[in-house]
This record gives C-alpha cells, structure tokens and sequence, in this order.
C-alpha cells in the first residue's frame, strides 16, 4: 500500500464526481500522491474545487484549457514553483464537436477534424513537452483513449480516429522520454457513464452490449480504473511503457 507516497501529480480532466480523471486522481490520492489539478473554463472551476478541494485547502487548482500553450505554460510555471518536481500526470481530455459524433463519418468537417486533434490527441504531446523538464526523477505519464480508435463503434466516428492519434502519439511519446525514464501510457476503458458520455444516442444499449458480450459479463467500475491508474503510476509498472492497457472486461479480445 501507499505505492505513490511522496509523488507529485498533475490531473487533466477533472469536470464533476464522475469523471474518469476522478477516479483516477482517488485512487493517487489514496496511494500517498500530493496531486494539483487543471479545469477547462469558469464552467468547471466550482466543480473542481469541491472536489479537489476535498485533499486539503492548500491544493493547487489551475485553469487549463489545453488548446491554449499560454494556459499550459502557465499551468507548467505554477506546478513548478509550487511542487518543483512532477513525478505523474495524467491526460483525462477529449473533445469532438457534436455534430460530428452524430451523423455520418463521412460528413466529419475539416474544422470538427482539426477540433478533435487537437484538444483529444495534440494536447498530450503539448502538456508532455511541458511536464518533462519538470520529471527530473523519471515520471509516469497515464492517457485515456477507447475502443473506437481500433475499430468501428458507429457515431464514435472522428473520436476514433483521434484516439488512434493518441494512442501512437503515446508509442512515440514513449521512446522520445524514455531516456529521462519518463513513462507514457494509455488506459483504454469499456463505456463509462460520464458527463462525456451523457446525451450520446444508444449509450444505455452499449452498456448492456458490454455486459452482454464481454467476458466479464458486466462493465467496468470507476476504481477498477482508479487501481490501473495507480498502478502505472507506480514502481510495479517501470518497465512499461508506450502501452495500451485494457481496463474493459475483456472486450477487446473478442472477435465475435
Ligand atoms: P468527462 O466529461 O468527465 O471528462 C472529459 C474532460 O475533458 C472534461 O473534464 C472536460 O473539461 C475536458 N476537456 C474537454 N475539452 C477540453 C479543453 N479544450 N481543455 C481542457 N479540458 C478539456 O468524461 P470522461 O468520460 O471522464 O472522459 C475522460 C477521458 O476518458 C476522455 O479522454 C475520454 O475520451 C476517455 N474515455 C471515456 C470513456 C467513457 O465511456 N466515458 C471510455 C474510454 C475513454
Ligand atoms: O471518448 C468518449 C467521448 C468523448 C466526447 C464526448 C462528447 C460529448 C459532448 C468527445 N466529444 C464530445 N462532444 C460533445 O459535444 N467516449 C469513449 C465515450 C463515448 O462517446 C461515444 C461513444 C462512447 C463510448 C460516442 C459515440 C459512440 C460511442
């Protein structure tokens, strides 16, 4: 136990108590981690400093829309006056313009391509970048990506093909920091009932889909992601590195 005592942590992603980045930031937490967490806008702000604001008054809780390097380098400078070293951190952000999750593929529009890759793929090499000068002692860097970006979920559409981004942007994320002993990562979850996923037609179906199919036969809990989380963050994962791990009751092996 307390596998991350002492580490410092930065949390992208954070939007209300079902976040993924949530449980994840719990699960750190719980492991001994100090964390200091971003939000996208105003919107959010309250959100997260209920929560965060749960590990102590003094938790660093910055604004960080990831579109925006003068937001990141902000966020950057703060995180590294404030801890002076970052050991974890963790990309929990995805964005595609509505319409494009909803018709066709092949409608997606220049600007919705452009949009997704940059906030849900482009990000993470962006706030990387930033962090390594800051992981003087190696670190773990941990990313949320989907099914999607291997095969065809219908509606999931221009979201697949920017998860595949990020999921080769972590290969090659992983090589590039692996000489400062800086890991990357990804976390590759079932369907989660996130604000995220809220409002997408046939989520309820998916799930019971998951449940029906998966060899687990039911979905994934947010601990379940909380305890992947917490173990690439820690020492029992320093020879991993550029990978995909599947927290998704299995249904990645199935072919039918
Ligand atoms: P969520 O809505 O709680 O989190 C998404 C986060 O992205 C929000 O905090 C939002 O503020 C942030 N975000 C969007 N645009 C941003 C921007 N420009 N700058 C900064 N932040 C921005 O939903 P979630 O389901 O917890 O999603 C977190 C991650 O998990 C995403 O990468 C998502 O693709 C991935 N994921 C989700 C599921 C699922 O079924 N919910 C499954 C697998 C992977
Ligand atoms: O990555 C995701 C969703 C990310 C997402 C969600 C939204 C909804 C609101 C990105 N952009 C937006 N834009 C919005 O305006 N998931 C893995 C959850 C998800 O989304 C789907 C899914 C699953 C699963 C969309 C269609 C089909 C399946």
């Amino acid at each position: 136990m307390s596998s991350l005592q002492g580490k410092l942590g930065l949390v992208f992603g954070v939007a209300n108590k079902r976040s993924i980045a949530w449980a994840i930031a719990q699960a750190w937490h719980r492991e001994g981690a100090r964390l200091a967490f971003t939000y996208q806008g105003e919107r959010l702000k309250d959100n997260v400093e209920e929560l965060a604001g749960t590990f102590g008054p003094d938790t660093l809780i910055l604004p960080c829309d990831v579109t925006q390097d003068d937001q990141i380098t902000a966020v950057f400078n703060e995180v590294g006056s404030k801890f002076g070293r970052l050991d974890l951190m963790l990309h929990s952000v995805a964005f595609a313009p509505k319409e494009a999750l909803e018709g066709d593929f092949l409608n997606t529009s220049r600007d919705a391509f452009k949009v997704a890759h940059d906030v849900s793929a482009y990000s993470l090499i962006a706030v990387s970048r930033a962090a390594a000068p800051l992981m003087t002692a190696g670190g773990s860097i941990v990313a949320m990506t989907y099914y999607g970006s291997e095969k065809v979920i219908p509606h999931y559409n221009v979201m697949g093909v920017a998860k595949a981004a990020l999921e080769a942007s972590t290969r090659y994320l992983a090589y590039s920091l692996g000489p400062r002993k800086i890991r990357v990562n990804c976390i590759s979850a079932g369907p989660m009932n996130t604000l995220a996923a809220r409002g997408i037609a046939g989520f309820g179906d998916m799930l019971k889909h998951y449940e029906a199919h998966a060899p687990l036969k039911r979905n994934v809990l947010p601990d379940e992601l909380g305890a992947t989380g917490a173990f690439l963050a820690s020492d029992g994962a320093a020879a991993i590195t550029g990978q995909v791990l599947y927290v998704d009751s299995g249904y990645q092996i199935m072919g039918m």
